[in-house]
């Protein structure tokens, strides 16, 4: 658990106590932080009570005392309308944010990779963990994929927080400046939230805007989103990495003839057979694998240790998770695919598909 020395003595607003709204109210409360938390599922409410929290009606409180709320990020603040809490909230000039943005205020020293995109950011963010980890640099990874923020490991100042940040996230964590950022690629997803398409790209965006110009923007650039985002970038910051998993990058990580390419150098060096990657099949993870080698490079990573990492990635459970094969047929997993898009990836990887 995250300690959150600066909170102590602030009174907190927390809503929604899911995953993350729990690991929330329990780090604040820890620090010595009065927690007035709420959820409007009992079950979830007596959790807080045994975990020593007494819950606090934030649809019946004074706001004017809250200092900020901590608002869980399934639930709405701005489209299709704010939820009631964040209503009261923001009436009462009290700001919203995330654990997300407790997490890097937190631990300011720390270094942070966040991963975003629409999809292939849970694989690609485990893949980052994993290969950082092989390598023996402290890393604790998060966020989005499961483990909320504040239920992370404290890592000292050498310790990296590897982050899978959704747009929800990203909305969240207005302070929190990537050393690394990773935008994957963008497809229309969770449009309600963000009031449409634009909305929904301006919230992938935030991974870039709260970095120093001097950290590394990495960006797949295989969508007509992403590259526009990355034309626009490159007038702007100094170390724009571009990753295809299809086609060759000047300066970037791509994917050709069936080989990892790394060109971030200027000049392109094969490094890896995809063939190798047993849990990595398909294009979409030819694009993962070459965003997890150029977020891994740009760490200071030796190329042979990313390649190595590659190789021994085992792969998520529900993701292209390969349960059994009988009488020479392969039954693969893929109920985490939660958007067509993520589907039809998972399905272009095979022939002759009976899909369950
Ligand atoms: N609630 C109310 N009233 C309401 C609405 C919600 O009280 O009107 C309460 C619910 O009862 C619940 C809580 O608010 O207890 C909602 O919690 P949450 O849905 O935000 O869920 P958490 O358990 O905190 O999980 C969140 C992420 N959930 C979402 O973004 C929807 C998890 O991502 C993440 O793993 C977790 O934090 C840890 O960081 C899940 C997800 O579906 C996997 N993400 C979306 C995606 O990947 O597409 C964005």
């Amino acid at each position: 658990m995250i300690a959150l020395d600066f909170a102590k003595g602030q009174k907190v607003a927390v809503f929604g106590l899911g995953l993350s709204g729990q690991a929330a109210a329990r780090a604040l409360a820890k620090s010595g932080a009065q927690v007035w938390a709420w959820d409007d599922n009992e079950e979830r409410r007596t959790s807080l009570t045994q975990a020593g929290i007494e819950p606090v009606d934030l649809y019946d409180c004074d706001w004017g005392e809250v200092d900020y709320l901590v608002l869980s990020p399934g639930v709405p603040h701005r489209f299709p309308e704010p939820h009631a809490i964040a209503a009261k909230a923001k009436a009462a000039g009290c700001p919203i944010i995330g654990d997300i943005e407790l997490l890097g205020r937190a631990r300011r020293n720390a270094r942070f990779v966040g991963i975003t995109g629409t999809n292939g950011k849970s694989t690609t963010t485990a893949l980052i963990a994993h290969i950082i980890a092989r390598s023996e640099i402290p890393c604790a990874v998060g966020g989005n994929l499961g483990m909320p923020a504040l239920g992370l490991e404290e890592l000292a100042d050498d310790g990296t927080y590897v982050l899978e940040m959704s747009s929800y996230q990203l909305e969240l964590t207005p302070s929190l400046g990537f050393d690394v950022a990773l935008l994957l690629n963008i497809s229309p997803d969770h449009l309600d939230r963000h009031g449409g398409m634009a909305g929904y790209v301006a919230a992938k965006h935030l991974i870039f805007e709260q970095q120093d110009p001097d950290r590394v923007a990495v960006i797949g650039v295989d969508d007509p989103t992403c590259r526009g985002i990355y034309q626009e970038l490159i007038k702007t910051r100094g170390r724009v990495i571009p990753i295809s998993g299809s086609e060759p990058v000047t300066g970037g990580v791509y994917v050709a003839d069936g080989h990892l390419i790394d060109h971030m150098d200027g000049a392109g060096r094969p490094v890896c057979e995809m063939a190798v990657l047993a849990n990595l099949p398909g294009v979409h993870n030819a694009q993962n694998a070459a965003a997890a080698y150029g977020v891994c490079r740009s760490l200071g990573l030796a190329a042979d240790s990313i390649v190595a990492g590659l190789k021994s990635f085992p792969g998520l459970a529900h993701r292209q998770e390969r349960i059994a094969s009988i009488n020479g047929v392969a039954f693969i997993n893929d109920s985490k695919a939660t958007n067509a898009e993520a589907a039809a990836r998972a399905l272009a990887c095979y022939d002759h598909i009976f899909w369950i």
